[in-house]
């Protein structure tokens, strides 16, 4: 690596073209993900400094032109000339590639993205950027276009914005990112609120410029993940008062766990490696699982709260309602699984096994009427999951009239092959039908459901089993659920719902998600699961059949102002998707070359976590101040 840095410029412009020519290799894909990719990237770097003790608050800026401005006020990135080639350090950080962090030896670099790589790349896709590092009392200056010097570092008489630390601007070049150049606001504000959380102590801040008046957030956090996950329990009740919070070094792994129970059924639990979500698990939370469950059933056999002959209770028993944070901050992260979420280290197991057993022992021993109400959740999710499996093994056991049925429900698609078959989970029979008619049969199932599924988020696992339409939905994605959940049985890599665009049609599409997120995360995480756009509006002009489609009012007044006078428009609104016929619903919402999928992130889990809680649950008061907040979200989702 070391000798990287005797590239000659010709080799560093090669590098930097590699990038610009696939882009994708280094950051995944050009689409609006891989856009919000090069802030986190540049974050990073901030967090580092932070992370190594220097930097207290790192800022992130979105200007009225949607390029960005991230500043950190550490150490400022170094600017001394390097003997080996005679250039300057900044050069080299924003010019070769993984070049970002090699300066430091014996800094220990925990943070990075989870592709890590560098300022570099971020210069390369930039239509411009400029660094200005503060030191000294002189700001040391440098601009490039796409990953070229325009200027090379120079001290330039500007104000000093801060007293030390490092400001990076950059526009993402649209050449590269077809799709969008615009941020989201959203999208950048849960991740900022997510590392505040993670980075207990320092201080983050986000600016949207773009609107009036300029919106402005800092999030801070002394508390940590312990704050987060009251954070997350904010629309539960809990069952006691302050989280447990356990950390603790062992073997340079950084271990920080904290965790309280609730009254809800689900859990919600996360685990996070160098600031990273391992949505895949791994040692970590393997360490915590086991040392929890081993933890509660030891209890309650030595303090006689259930019997010696009991069954023990599985690890989902006593996880029933708990909310879960696990981080670590590793040396040496080995990411593993098919998102390379997953973590791999073994020393982490042991570390975080140690670390979190010795305080929740501790914790159960000093508070036994919390324990013991612990352990009686854990013996009430055991008889839920013994009636539950009772309710599975009978629809194992179907007659072949009762398999029949349900399969008469679901026209499968004739491909075996998952990563091109796509379900159809579509609202009402008459639309079902169109679907059936209009599908590609190779590539695209459908499944009709009749209106309103059952409210997973309200009943016990059982319940959810003994419900028909669910069973059906289970068997048709072929996965299974719970323990047995196995990611590499679906029969879809897309599962698509499709409903009305209208009240009842975003109700049962919030009970859909919840249901996915409850019980088939996994898919979620796997970005399996999509939203349909049917459009509001059809525009047919003069006598033609062809129509124009248009998702909203405006839409559509900004389409109609663009028509001659002479021209009579037909406009047709859709009231559901039953409205339309099989061509018009293969055209508008199912071709593959024309729809528009909204893919459901998994990074917003956390949130989307919260607002199902909201929404779904029994608590109303936060309920009724989320209407008030986002009354035209909430025009949708009729609530
Ligand atoms: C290595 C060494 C030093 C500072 C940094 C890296 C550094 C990098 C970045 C990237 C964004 N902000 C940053 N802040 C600091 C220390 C160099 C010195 O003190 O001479």
């Amino acid at each position: 690596m070391a000798d990287e840095y005797n590239g000659s410029s010709i080799q560093i412009l090669e590098g930097l073209e590699a990038v610009r020519k696939r882009p994708g290799m280094y950051i995944g894909t050009t689409t609006s993900t891989g856009l919000h990719h090069l802030v986190w990237e540049i974050i990073d770097n901030g967090i580092d400094e932070a992370l190594a003790g220097y930097a207290t608050h790192v800022t992130l800026t979105i200007e009225q032109d949607n390029s960005i401005t991230v500043t950190d006020d550490g150490r400022g990135v170094p600017t001394d000339i390097q003997p080996k080639t005679g250039r300057p350090a900044m050069e080299a950080v924003y010019t070769i590639l993984h070049a970002g962090g090699k300066f430091d030896e014996s800094s220990y670099k925990v943070s990075g993205g989870l592709h890590g790589v560098g300022a570099s790349v971020v210069n390369a896709l930039s239509a411009n950027m400029d660094v200005r590092v503060f030191r000294d009392n002189k700001i040391y200056y440098m601009d490039f276009e796409r990953g070229h010097i325009v200027t090379e570092m120079k001290n330039i008489d500007e104000p000093m914005v801060l007293e030390r630390g490092t400001m990076v601007h950059f526009k993402p070049d649209a050449d590269i990112f077809q799709e969008t150049t615009v941020f989201d606001y959203k999208t950048l504000q849960s991740r900022i609120r997510e590392l505040a959380f993670l980075n207990k102590g320092l201080r983050l801040s986000i600016t949207d410029k773009r609107v009036e008046p300029v919106k402005s957030e800092t999030f801070h956090y002394e508390g940590g993940i312990a704050e987060y996950v009251s954070y997350l329990n904010s629309n539960k009740v809990p069952l006691f008062e302050k989280p447990i919070y356990v950390e603790g070094v062992e073997n340079g792994i950084e271990v920080e766990v904290s965790l309280q129970y609730t009254d809800a059924i689900a859990e919600t639990l996360m685990s996070f490696t160098n600031n990273i979500h391992t949505h895949e698990g791994g040692t970590h939370e393997t360490g915590f699982k086991t040392a929890l469950t081993r933890i509660i059933n030891d209890y309650a056999r030595k303090n006689g709260l259930v019997k010696e002959s009991d069954d023990a209770f599985s690890g989902e028993d006593v996880r029933e309602g708990l909310t879960a944070i696990i981080s670590v901050k590793h040396p040496d992260p080995q990411f593993e699984g098919q998102t390379k979420t997953k973590l791999g280290n073994s020393d982490a197991r042991t570390a975080v096994d140690h670390m979190f057993s010795e305080t929740f022992t501790r914790f159960m021993m000093e508070n036994p009427d919390v324990a013991r109400q612990i352990v009686n959740k854990a013996i009430i999710a055991q008889r839920a999951r013994v009636a539950a499996k009772k309710a599975r093994d009978l629809t194992r056991k179907k007659t072949g009239l009762e398999i029949s049925a349900l399969a008469g429900k679901l026209a499968d698609n004739t491909s075996k092959d998952p990563e091109i078959s796509e379900l159809f989970i579509v609202e009402g029979d008459s639309a079902g039908g169109s679907a059936k008619q209009a599908r590609s049969r190779l590539t695209q199932a459908i499944m009709p459901i009749r209106g309103k599924i059952l409210n997973v988020e309200k009943a016990t696992l059982d319940k959810v089993l003994a419900n028909e339409e669910i069973r059906s939905l289970f068997t048709a994605v072929g996965t299974g659920f719970g323990d047995e959940f196995n990611i590499e049985k679906a029969h879809y890599h897309k599962v698509i719902i499709m409903t009305d665009a209208d009240v009842d049609g975003a109700h049962i599409r919030t009970l859909l998600l919840t249901l996915f997120f409850r019980y088939m995360k996994p898919m979620v995480d796997a970005g399996y699961i999509y939203i349909a756009q049917p459009p509001l509006y059809g525009v047919a002009l003069g006598n033609s059949d062809k129509r124009v489609f248009l998702d909203s009012d405006e839409e559509l007044e900004e389409y109609l102002s663009t028509l001659t006078t002479t021209t009579k428009p037909r406009i047709q609104r859709y009231k559901g998707l039953g409205e339309m016929d099989a061509e018009q619903l293969w055209e508008t919402t199912m071709d593959p070359e024309n729809r528009r999928l909204l893919r459901v992130d998994p990074s917003y889990a956390a949130d989307a976590d919260l607002t199902f809680d909201m929404l779904m649950g029994d608590r109303v008061e936060p309920r009724r101040e989320f209407i008030e907040e986002n009354a035209e979200f909430v025009e949708n989702l009729d609530v």
